[in-house]
């Protein structure tokens, strides 16, 4: 393995936190001993988590308006995959990259793996695009994709997505996310019912593709680039169509993709219901998809999320084996560090969740003690769960302070020497 930062320097920069981590991991250790609470087996529950990174977001993203690009900024799959083995290195908790075709075409798919596995990473999902025209292309989806009203455009689309299967698998990745633009942006556009059939009808072309153990996640999104109308618009919707599809079929929840207010940690307790909680892009949100860092805006949210995973944990349906992907937009940080401080983020929430006294949780909720059924909650959520994460982080190599450490490395501006600069125009959004 070539990692891009050596072992030594992460282990320098840690040697000078050490000591601080240490006294305050012991201190928290006793706090939460006081409630009968292991911290090791807290920190061996965080050590064993993980979230994928997408490669689309390794790279500045912008708006509709413009994109602003950084010096150093990587320029194709191979320097995402570089930057990708650095937020893993340091954090420890990224050991998978998640591709999104065509955008990571390349001509050999086993010598990415490769590629990969030499940097110590391996493939999440595989996404495919079929929310825009790509050069040289024969139909266009300005019709929609899968739901497409031309059933040349249909069948394309469809062949996309069997093409993006047969990637993943070289890849080793044993899931196809799939997310449409499919909709309307006018009243009377299209007929609302048959643009659904016809995406069902798409969609289970696609699913006879899929090898044996691999799923199809499907994402919902409330809106854009449709206005009016969204083909698989909501988790109502996306629950109809997995269910259509069947087993393999399941639910992928991005947070960005709801309405305001939207009780979501709900959505993820029904989806698991039925035994469609299938995966989750990680972000935050403030008005809309804003694709904003998670836990940046509303961490309790996210901390809610992993609280009703954990119970789906502890009362397992149809199996639980969430994919949990990370799905942000960098528009004016270093994508890296955006990264780090959410794969932090998102471990620390999860750790919070795991603190909750389920116990005292039920009891109370048994008993319809409001208050202390609140508070059962309330008391984990206010935990800092810092020196846990930090822990089970250093003790997989990775480092005490990971923004630290990175702005330390001067990775970016080394890459800014090397690597081609990104060209001018709009970002992913
Ligand atoms: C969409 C959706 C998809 C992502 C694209 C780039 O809004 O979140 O997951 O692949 O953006
Ligand atoms: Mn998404
Ligand atoms: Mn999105």
């Amino acid at each position: 393995m070539t990692l891009p930062l050596s072992s030594e320097f992460i282990a320098e920069a840690n040697a000078r936190e050490i000591e601080a981590l240490d006294e305050d991991y012991a201190a928290l250790g006793r706090k939460l001993s006081r409630t009968g609470i292991d911290i090791e087996a807290i920190k061996d529950r965080v050590s064993g988590f993980s979230v994928a990174v997408p490669s689309w977001g390794a790279g500045r993203g912008g708006t509709r308006f413009a994109k602003f690009p950084i010096p150093g900024e990587p320029t194709n799959i191979h320097e995402k995959l570089e930057d990708c083995a650095v937020i893993n290195q340091l954090s420890r908790m990224t050991p998978r990259v998640s591709p999104h075709f065509p955008w990571d075409k390349v001509s050999d798919y086993v010598a990415l793996r490769e590629e990969a596995e030499s940097l110590g990473l391996g493939f999440d999902a595989v996404n495919s695009n079929t929310f825009q025209d790509q050069p040289g292309q024969a139909y266009s989806y300005s019709t929609g994709s899968l739901s497409s009203t031309v059933d040349a455009t249909r069948q394309q689309a469809v062949a996309h997505n069997i093409e993006c299967i047969e990637i993943g698998e070289k890849l080793g990745s044993r899931d196809l996310t799939v997310w449409v633009g499919d909709g309307t942006n006018f009243p009377g556009q299209q007929d609302l019912a048959r643009s659904l059939d016809r995406y069902l009808e798409a969609a289970a072309q696609v699913y006879a593709a899929l090898p044996d153990n691999w799923r199809m996640l499907l994402e919902h999104k409330m809106f854009e680039p449709a206005f009016y109308s969204t083909v698989i618009s909501d988790w109502g919707s996306s629950i109809l169509a997995a269910q259509e599809l069947r087993p393999k079929a399941k639910c992928l929840v991005d947070l960005g993709h709801h309405a305001p207010n939207v009780n979501i940690e709900q959505i993820v307790a029904r989806l698991h219901l039925f035994g469609k909680l299938g995966g989750f892009h990680f972000n935050d949100s403030k008005y809309g998809d804003d694709d904003l860092d998670s836990g940046s805006i509303n961490p309790h949210q996210l901390f809610l999320v992993f609280n009703e995973l954990v119970e789906a944990e502890l009362h397992p349906r149809d199996g639980f084996d969430p994919a949990y992907m990370i799905d942000q937009s960098h528009n004016v940080t270093d994508p890296i560090e955006s990264m780090l401080s959410s794969a932090e983020a998102i471990t620390q929430c999860f750790a919070k969740a795991l603190l909750v006294d389920r116990e005292a949780l039920h009891a109370a909720q048994d008993a319809n003690d409001t208050m202390m059924a609140f508070q059962a909650l309330r008391r984990a959520y206010n935990v800092d769960v810092a020196p846990i994460v930090a822990k089970a982080r250093v003790e997989a190599g990775g480092a005490v302070d990971v923004l630290a450490t990175y702005r330390a490395s001067r990775w970016r501006e080394r890459k800014a020497q090397e690597r081609n600069p990104v060209g001018l125009g709009a970002g992913i959004v």
